[in-house]
């Protein structure tokens, strides 16, 4: 079954394109630093920060958390947005009650292999459409797109979610990620064309 989740401009009075993207039938690839290389035996998932039971899974234990297939739009903040992409993963609240968030998180800090960094409020996070994603269009999810595993952020422009994802770092203070210290917006909503902070 898939969850179709591509109405949810709706919640930000917007059209499914936001305002300044085009449209393309293509899946760009856009990385700060190329594929890092992955081990799958030694890969490990893990949650830390303010949560009471700091999870630490390996790829086959994470693939076995409760699962779904969302079908999903992809907006980058360089212009483009691509619709109708299928991505399978756990939910970020399935993620967050497995580890036990404390009641002072307020922010999120998302950590990959690649060394990049990615922000967003816990509040934002705490949605279904927040995908830790390992399978696109019923395929493992291509390495360049992240693989084996990758956060999807359909409601706030794609840099909000990180490829190769292997850390969720629950916060009590805003830490601002890789693109965002870097002058990309914190809170990234494309229907307001947050695109620079
Ligand atoms: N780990 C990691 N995640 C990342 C990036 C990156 O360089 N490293 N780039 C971000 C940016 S700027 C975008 S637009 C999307 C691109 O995803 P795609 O390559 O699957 O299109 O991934 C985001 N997540
Ligand atoms: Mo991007």
């Amino acid at each position: 079954m898939v969850t179709d989740v591509t109405g949810l401009h709706e919640e930000y009075d917007g059209d499914r394109l936001p305002p300044g993207q085009r449209r393309t039938e293509r899946f760009p690839v856009l990385s700060k630093s190329g594929t890092p290389d992955w081990n799958p035996s030694t890969w490990e998932f893990e949650a830390w920060g303010a949560v009471e039971e700091p999870p630490s899974l390996s790829f086959e234990e994470f693939t076995d958390l409760p699962s779904e297939t969302q079908r999903q739009d992809f907006h980058c903040v360089t212009g483009w947005s691509k619709f109708d992409c299928e991505f399978t993963g756990v939910t970020f609240p399935t993620v967050a009650d497995l580890a036990g968030v404390e009641d002072d998180a307020t922010h999120v800090l998302f950590h990959a292999l690649d060394g990049y960094t990615t922000d967003i409020p816990l509040a934002d996070c705490m949605r279904r459409e927040v995908l830790f994603a390992y399978e696109y269009d019923g395929e493992p999810l291509p390495e360049d797109h992240g693989g084996p595993l990758r956060v999807v952020t359909p409601h706030r422009y794609a840099y909000k979610g990180a490829k190769w994802v292997t850390g969720v770092e629950f916060l009590t203070d805003p830490e601002r990620g890789y693109w965002e210290k870097r002058g990309y917006s914190d809170s990234a909503n494309p229907w307001n064309e947050e695109r620079y902070s």
